[in-house]
């Protein structure tokens, strides 16, 4: 099985509140499907969850009144895109049931707790794939938070074991700095600790490399010796499924 997270910048467009990337999705939905390869779904919240929760600060727990409405609205729109999915998956002949992973699972001082699989894993045993997603979440400690998508790419990489791991993003891979403003940006085609170790020293902490460090060192946590994690570029009609094929590609892949 492949774990597969489709970013919320290429099923959505992240800039306009609430803006489903339709044929992109249905797009990509149809290259998974034409791969013929078991996968399961993960998905970011773009424009549907970072607009809102940004606004009210939802991330950092609860602190005042209006973040209530403001953090049932947020979890309302992500299952919105939620079902977007599923129905975009079911409209293919992909079985697919949009899992909010707040029904399940609750947080800790923003770490997931997975304390109840069994509802996920019984829909993944039934042949039903089960596609989660980022979403507000209840905190014992913060009152309620955010997990992402990519917390949850993690929690389902724990509990299925995929031989790999693909992050679908609107660019080519890692780079060494923001490809969309740095002409001197180089993509990364491996990486492994000692490329992180680089890109934090050569580095300055602004958020372009915080976002880059994080997802690295993300998707390293999630390689193991048997299983890579790869970053690929989904707005590229073809290359996911080239990927999906073991074709090679134009990509990042993180290596332990
Ligand atoms: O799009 C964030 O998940 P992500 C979830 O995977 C919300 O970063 C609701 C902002």
């Amino acid at each position: 099985m492949i774990l597969i997270k489709l970013g919320g910048s290429v099923i959505t467009d992240k800039t306009q509140y609430k803006t489903f990337a339709r044929e992109r999705t249905e797009r990509l939905c149809g290259e998974i499907a034409e791969s013929g390869v078991k996968t399961i779904i993960v998905h970011g919240a773009g424009s549907y969850g970072h607009v809102l929760a940004k606004e009210y600060s939802i991330q950092d727990g609860y602190e005042r009144p209006e973040q209530i409405e403001a953090a049932s609205r947020v979890h309302h729109d992500a299952m919105e895109l939620g079902m977007l999915m599923s129905q975009t998956l079911l409209d293919i002949g992909i079985p697919a049931a949009s899992v909010a992973p707040g029904s399940c699972f609750v947080m800790d001082d923003g770490r997931i707790a997975p304390d109840n699989t069994e509802p996920i894993r019984a829909m993944y045993e039934m042949g039903i794939m089960p596609v989660t997603f980022g979403d507000v979440v209840m905190d014992r400690k913060k009152g309620f938070g955010i997990c992402s998508g990519d917390q949850m790419m993690e929690v389902m990489a724990d509990l299925f074991n995929p031989e790999r791991i693909v992050f679908v993003s609107d660019i080519d891979g890692l780079y060494t700095a923001n490809p969309k403003t740095d002409p001197d940006a180089e993509l990364i085609e491996e990486v492994t600790e000692e490329t992180l170790r680089k890109v934090s020293s050569t580095s300055n902490v602004d958020d372009v490399t915080g976002g880059v460090r994080g997802k690295m060192e993300a998707m390293l946590r999630m390689c193991n010796d048997d299983r890579d994690c790869v970053l690929v570029n989904g707005t590229v009609p073809g290359r996911l499924l080239a990927l999906l094929k073991g074709e090679e590609v134009t990509c990042t892949v993180a290596r332990k």
